[in-house]
């Protein structure tokens, strides 16, 4: 079986699952080698805690056969990750005069963060799957693990002070096996950290952000199934902050040392109590706003093309592939998309079948519309495209020009 059905909750392992959700059959977003599969997408809510997850599993080993994903790319994401290793050495320099502490990134694609860390005086190490990724972070000079994070890794990376895992927990099936495992790295003499950054399920709804369902996000979080999660671990989340990154994250700070509870984390549950999103009703609107896009988006392309204008992507993110797909948009109106991945270019979009270009097909092409499909990087790509005097698309949270 390439996939498995989910029967109970992850987090709280309630069987109370409700299908709020149906967006069809599609293919791996990331996977553009082999596009022909197609595995179905559904959401299920815990009625208990409120986690919100998809109804299956595809294997590791098919998902991430091939994954394009470089987080370097971005220079607006380089730049988080740098406020993100000032922010855990001013948390860890408070606990103990170490000199120089330690961190292991889980899921350390190229080194993007690590990099960030080591300029920080760290001595680091990251765990990647990926064996491409891995090799390039080694080339950079970032010691990496290339397997996924289990017993066999765990033996592999040294204790340290700090354990990163930015946008691979929603990834995580077992996620309390991946919890235990990086609890028992953290050095108790410089009472080490946990930092965990994860989209918000909050910012899903809000800004119906649809099209980061795909099945490598296993699970969509809000606050409060993260904050019982860690608790039941005995790793307590002491503090949250909102970041603006990939169209808005929670990112946490866990510990099974003793760390202060600070106020954001009572003020995020509270918030979070007031707002409906324990409500199934809510889920209910949600997926009548996904149709408002699903049925705007074809039909604006569907008019440009008709009048001519040439339409090209910008992004071929896997939320920009997943987005297209459940559009029913292909190449018949987007001519082509830019991507500045290397390793994407050259390649077709599974399902729409829309090729991806390097940078220079903008200038050679002249489009009249720039679809932006990374529209959480948006301010970076209408910065490095200005000059073409094409019009934006922007397809969340509701199809505008601009
Ligand atoms: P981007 C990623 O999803 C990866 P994706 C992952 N699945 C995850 O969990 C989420 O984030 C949260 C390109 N680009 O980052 C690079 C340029 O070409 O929005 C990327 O291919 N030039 C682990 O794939 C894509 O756009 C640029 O200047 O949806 C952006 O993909 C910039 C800024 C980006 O995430
Ligand atoms: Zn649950």
């Amino acid at each position: 079986m390439e996939y498995k059905k989910v029967a109970e909750c992850r987090v709280c392992g309630s069987k109370k699952l409700t299908k709020y959700l149906d967006l069809g059959e599609v293919p791996l977003a990331n996977n553009l080698e082999s596009p022909e599969k197609k595995y179905p997408i559904e959401m299920l809510l815990c009625e208990e805690c409120s986690l919100s997850q998809l109804s299956i599993v595809v294997k590791p080993e098919i998902l991430y056969a091939s994954y394009p994903y470089h987080s370097s790319v971005s220079q607006t994401f380089k730049k988080h990750c740098r406020s993100m290793a000032l922010a855990v050495k001013e948390i860890l320099l408070k606990k103990s005069d170490l000199l120089n502490h330690m961190a292991v990134d889980i899921a350390s694609n190229d080194g993007c963060l690590l990099q960030e860390f080591k300029e920080e005086g760290f001595y680091v190490m990251g765990v990647e799957p990926c064996k491409e990724l891995a090799k390039e972070a080694e080339i950079k000079g970032i010691s990496t693990v290339d397997d996924f994070w289990n017993e066999d890794t765990f033996k592999r990376v040294p204790a340290c002070d700090v354990i990163t895992a930015t946008n691979v927990f929603a990834h995580v099936d077992d996620v309390k096996g991946f919890m235990e495992l990086a609890k028992n790295k953290l050095r108790a003499y410089s009472k080490g950290i946990i930092v965990v950054e994860v989209p918000y399920m909050a910012n899903l709804l809000n800004y119906v952000q649809f099209d980061t369902i795909y099945h490598e996000h296993l699970s969509y979080f809000l606050f409060k199934p993260l904050h019982r999660l860690f608790k039941d671990m005995g790793c307590p989340i002491f503090r949250v902050d909102q970041v603006p990154v990939h169209g808005g994250s929670l990112r946490i700070y866990a510990s099974p040392y003793d760390y202060e509870i600070e106020g954001s984390v009572n003020e995020m549950l509270l918030s979070e109590a007031n707002s409906g999103f324990y409500d199934v009703q809510t889920y209910g609107e949600f997926a009548e706003n996904i149709e408002f896009i699903r049925e705007d988006l074809p039909f604006l392309l569907f008019s440009l093309s008709e009048e001519g204008k040439k339409v090209m992507g910008y992004g071929a993110s896997a939320k920009g592939i997943s987005l297209l797909n459940y559009c029913e948009v292909d190449y018949t109106s987007i001519h082509s998309i830019v991507d500045e991945t290397p390793a994407k270019q050259g390649k077709l979009t599974p399902m729409s079948n829309i090729p991806i270009f390097s940078f220079d097909a903008f200038e050679r092409e002249k489009p009249d519309y720039i679809l932006l499909l990374a529209w959480n990087f948006a301010e970076e790509l209408i910065k490095k495209t200005k000059h073409l005097g094409a019009k934006y698309i922007v397809p969340i949270p509701q199809v505008v020009i601009i």
